[in-house]
């Protein structure tokens, strides 16, 4: 333990912790603008987390200086004030000073510290960018006007999902992150992850905002307008109306969407359980007749990015299942559509989703099975929360109310799909009752479950052992990517990879901020959903075993190859 003193309060330590670290044992909050704890950055490139140390002549960063015996450090003097001031007032003095248009208004930590330090004005003069905004990708928009080159984006980019397209440049003699190459994100290997724009403490990085897309559909009398919400999105949208991290905020949701005008609300979770109808049966079909192994979960659109960016030979182990999201349009489009002697020209499909890349899946060509886009419109969590917010709806005293038919009934199965582990405890769920005939005995599998990097567990399938495993976040599925092509996975049959870290419940669509502490608390309210959920597994959802028999016949059918399943080339 190494002892010193912060502001008069004397404080024991482990060797190795941080000035600001330590500071916080004694109930003093150091401000900070770059570091980000959870990325491990801490660069100290921003200097607002500077402090005194006696003995030294310069101030210190206190995110990245680690405490010294007998240490006296001082946070709050006049001169520690004064050079975070002017520190603070040169970003403003570069930063265009947009916030009530801004994306980040009310959630931008620059304007929470000019806050904070009681900024009344500007002492430097105004600096004008004129930087372009690169909008070239259908997800994630970049306006280098407002960076403050905190770095952040760069490393989430490189270290945690190892897509490395963004570095530190110097244009105009300004440094801002821009893209290698100086080309437009969208001819990058950018996987869409959104990554950036969760780290983002601005508003230089943010999704695309299709709001008014759905706002002009929904006022057109001549549209069905139909929308499915995404697993994660139950236990997180809540945190933008004040509500506790991880509360179950499901039939708050429909309440909302219905009280927007939606005609139809529908839950993604029953078609997470249309996936495992289709992806297990998939499995156990490549198993018994010896196709690709290990098979991957396809449901996450980075990680589809993410292979055919960096391992296009590897294309042949994805499961051919489209994901959940995609799956919900092209029934909507014909079997609901049908039902409702609805023309499926007149229906639009809507989606609420944690995720930006899914404003790329949805917009992928092959995605049309009905003759008709799968998903016409993907909203991200944030931008549902501002449909809300607009429309002035109370939404953390709504009435829960309940999905409508013929898609309302979701299980347990497919509300985990929102976390790391769940795609594979779901399938391993129905896959083991469906090809053993017998009841699991024990529904979880808790060794998929949590925020360990890569996991991994075995379950026996009449008589053969059945390996599998999970990674979140892209650089985990790098590791397992790398294993697999030095043969190292021979003998496992299903991957499941996650995007984001912590699975969709960290996506990049989602409340900012999305800390580790926030994805855990929002873990354990995706697995007290699926506790209190009257089905646990999805081929025990009626729902589901009606639009077999109406509709689609069996898993693997003609009709469900032609709807559900995709097909991604190398
Ligand atoms: Fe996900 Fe999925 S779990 S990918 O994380 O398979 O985005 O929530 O909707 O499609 O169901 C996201 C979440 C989501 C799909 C499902």
């Amino acid at each position: 333990m190494v002892s010193l003193v912060i502001d008069g309060q004397k404080v024991e330590v482990p060797r190795g912790t941080t000035i600001l670290e330590a500071a916080k044992k004694v109930q003093v909050n150091i401000p900070t603008l770059c570091y980000l704890k959870d990325i491990g950055h801490d660069v100290g490139a921003c200097r607002i987390c500077i402090v005194e140390v006696e003995g030294q002549r310069d101030f210190v960063t206190a995110c990245n200086t680690p405490v010294e015996e007998g240490m006296v450090v001082r946070t709050n003097t006049p001169a520690v004030r004064e050079a975070r001031r002017m520190t603070l007032e040169l970003i403003l003095a570069n930063h265009p000073m947009e916030c009530p248009t801004c994306p980040r208004n009310g959630n931008c930590e620059l304007q929470s510290l000019a806050a904070q330090f009681n900024i009344r004005e500007i002492r430097f003069p105004r600096v004008r960018r004129e930087f372009p905004l690169d909008d070239s990708s259908v997800a994630i928009i970049r306006d280098p006007n407002k960076c403050i080159a905190c770095r952040r984006c760069v490393t989430v980019c490189e270290n945690v999902q190892t897509v490395g397209v963004l570095e530190l440049q110097k244009v105009d003699g300004q440094a801002i992150v821009g893209v290698k190459g100086g080309v437009p994100l969208a001819e990058t290997n950018c996987v869409q992850c959104g990554q950036c724009a969760l780290v983002c403490p601005v508003g230089a990085i943010y999704e695309r905002d299709d709001t008014d897309k759905v706002w002009a559909a929904l006022a057109d009398p001549t549209k069905h307008v139909v929308v499915q919400t995404a697993p994660a999105v139950h236990v997180t949208i809540g945190e933008m109306f004040g509500m506790p991290v991880g509360t179950d905020a499901t039939g708050k949701i429909v309440a909302a969407l219905r009280r927007l005008g939606f005609d139809a609300v529908f839950d993604t979770n029953f078609a997470a359980d249309l996936t495992i109808m289709e992806e297990g049966s998939e499995l156990l079909e490549r198993i018994e007749k010896g196709g690709v192994l290990p098979q991957f979960t396809s449901c996450s659109p980075g990680w589809i990015k993410f292979l055919e960016h960096f391992y296009p030979e590897l294309l042949p182990h994805v499961s051919s299942c489209k994901s959940p999201q995609q799956m919900l349009g092209p029934v909507v489009k014909t079997y609901y559509a049908q039902k409702k002697g609805i023309d499926p020209k007149d229906v639009v499909m809507v989606s609420i989703m944690p995720c930006t890349a899914k404003k790329f899946e949805a917009a992928r060509p092959e995605m049309n099975a009905s003759g008709y886009r799968d998903v016409d419109i993907v909203l991200t969590s944030r931008e549902l929360g501002r449909m809300i917010k607009e429309a002035g709806i109370d939404f953390a005293n709504l009435p829960d109310e309940n999905y409508d038919d013929p898609f309302g009934t979701g299980t347990g199965a497919g509300q985990i799909f929102g976390a790391t582990g769940g795609v594979m405890e779901a399938a391993l769920r129905t896959a083991y009752e469906l090809a053993t005939g017998k009841t699991l005995p024990k529904l979880d599998f808790v060794e998929v479950r949590g925020m360990k990097g890569v996991k991994e567990a075995a379950v026996e399938l009449n008589g053969k052992t059945i390996k599998v495993l999970v990674a979140h976040g892209l650089a985990n599925a790098r590791l397992l990517m790398e294993k697999l092509k030095a043969g190292e996975l021979k003998d496992y049959h299903f991957i499941e990879v996650m995007t984001c870290p912590g699975g969709c419940i960290g996506g990049g669509g989602q409340p900012i901020p999305t800390t580790t502490e926030i994805r855990e608390q929002r873990i354990a309210g995706i697995y007290e959903r699926d506790k209190k959920l009257p089905y646990r597994k999805s081929h025990e959802n009626p729902d589901i075993k009606k639009l077999y028999e109406e509709f689609l016949g069996k898993p693997l059918s003609h009709k469900s190859h032609e709807l559900l399943h995709t097909k991604y080339t190398p």
